[in-house]
Formats: structure tokens, sequence, C-alpha cells
């Protein structure tokens, strides 16, 4: 069986329960039951995982790099200022999927820039919790491409 990391960073454990107005209402939990959903039906292993520390965030980087065939990452907050989780992303040979819930191209001048993109395969910003299961889609073609 093919796996599939799904890394999210800092505050993302707070979905559902502030913000809405920019965040929406769907849990973390309730995200990870669809991305589950979606790897049942169609064969991938998923290990879904949440950390609000950046060297966590790498561990797992380096992790996926050995035991998966692709990682599909919301790094929060560390888009836009991590060079170190990039550079653990440049250095796995499995394709990277970003994902923002949010537009954030139609936010902040600080969340335009992501560090991220340019070592990712493709990118999904601004559809909410169905990106996840979009970027999901991605990797079932992608994963099954290249083996
Ligand atoms: O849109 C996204 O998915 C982001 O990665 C979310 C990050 C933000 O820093 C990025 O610019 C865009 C923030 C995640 C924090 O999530 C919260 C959820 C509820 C309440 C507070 C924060």
């Amino acid at each position: 069986m093919k796996t599939v990391y799904i890394l999210n960073g800092p505050n993302l454990n707070l979905l559902g329960t502030r913000e809405p107005e920019v965040y929406g209402k769907t849990t973390l939990a309730e995200i990870e039951q669809s991305c589950r959903d979606f790897g049942a039906k169609h064969g991938l292993e998923i290990q879904f995982l949440q950390s609000n520390h950046e060297g966590q965030l790498i561990d797992w980087i380096q992790d996926a790099g050995k035991k998966s065939q692709g990682i599909l990452i919301n790094p929060g907050a560390y888009t836009h200022t991590s060079i170190a989780i990039r550079d653990a992303l440049s250095a796995v040979h499995v394709p990277v999927i970003e994902i923002h819930l949010s537009n954030i191209h139609r936010r902040e001048q600080f969340r335009h820039r992501s560090y991220v993109s340019q070592v990712a395969t493709g990118v999904i910003c601004g559809l909410g919790p169905a990106g996840y299961v979009l970027g999901l889609q991605a990797f079932a073609g992608l994963v099954s491409s290249e083996r």
C-alpha cells in the first residue's frame, strides 16, 4: 500500500474552534477523517500529523522521505518564514503538495511569500478543507504515474 504523509503546522489544531470567518468551522479531526475516507477508497495509507514545532515537522518530513510516496503539507505560518522546512522538503525525493485553507494571495502581504512553493510539485490554496482531498486526488495520480 502507498503511504502519504499529511503534515499540518502550527495552530492548525485550533481549526473550527476560533476564527471561523477566516478558516471555517471544520475541525482538523474532521479533515483527517475525510482524508482517511479517501485513502481507504483509493488504497492510500494516510499518516496525518500536526505539530506546533518546526523541528518536529522537519523530523516528519525526513521520515516521509524514507517511508512514503508523497507529502501533503500545510506548513501554517512557517510557510512564510521557514527556510529549514523548505530545505527539508527539498531534500526528500517524493512529490510534495503545499496546501492552504485560505487564499494566501488575497490576504496580508506577508502571507504572499511562500518558501515552500519553490520546492513543491504543486500548490492548492483557498479551497478550504476540500483542498486536502483534492491534494490526495492529485497524489493518487502522481503516485501511480511514478511507480
Ligand atoms: O490558510 C492556511 O491554511 C494557512 O496555512 C493557515 C495558517 C496561516 O498562518 C497561513 O498564512 C495560511 C494559520 C493556521 C492557524 O489556524 C488557526 C485556526 C483557528 C484559529 C486560529 C488559527
